[in-house]
């Protein structure tokens, strides 16, 4: 069995997280290295390293995590707008190998990213 992800650990409650929103399939709270004024990842419990290993049932509880992510954008006062990503694998700049969506906002962001 593999050692657990930081994400898991939090979800397992074994290290703490500034945690702004939780029900049965997600969790949401605050990145530990913020890069803008809102910097919030939001996360699926079940353990799903990267996009590429969504499987095909797990169309409800993605379309589910886009309408936490919308309801949180309001919550944090982000109705100037925001910016929503996801990393995949090492190439796509994903350090933690378990599907998060970062939820930024409360500046203006820039394009292209780096
Ligand atoms: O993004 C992984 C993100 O996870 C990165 O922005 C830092 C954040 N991180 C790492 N450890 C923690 C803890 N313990 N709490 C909160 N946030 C954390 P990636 O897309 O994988 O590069």
């Amino acid at each position: 069995m593999s050692e657990k992800t930081i994400f898991k650990r939090i979800i397992d409650q074994e290290i703490p997280a500034d945690v702004v929103y939780e029900d049965d399939l997600c969790l949401a709270f605050k990145d530990i290295a913020p890069k803008a004024p809102v910097h919030v990842l939001i996360i699926p419990k079940k353990e799903i390293a990267t996009v590429d290993d969504l499987a095909d049932d797990d169309a409800a509880l993605i379309g589910h995590m886009w309408i936490v992510i919308r309801n949180l954008a309001r919550e944090l006062g982000l109705e100037e707008g925001y910016r929503v990503i996801v990393n995949c694998k090492e190439g796509g700049g994903q350090e933690v190998p378990h599907l998060h969506y970062h939820l930024l906002g409360g500046r203006k962001m820039n394009w292209p990213p780096g």
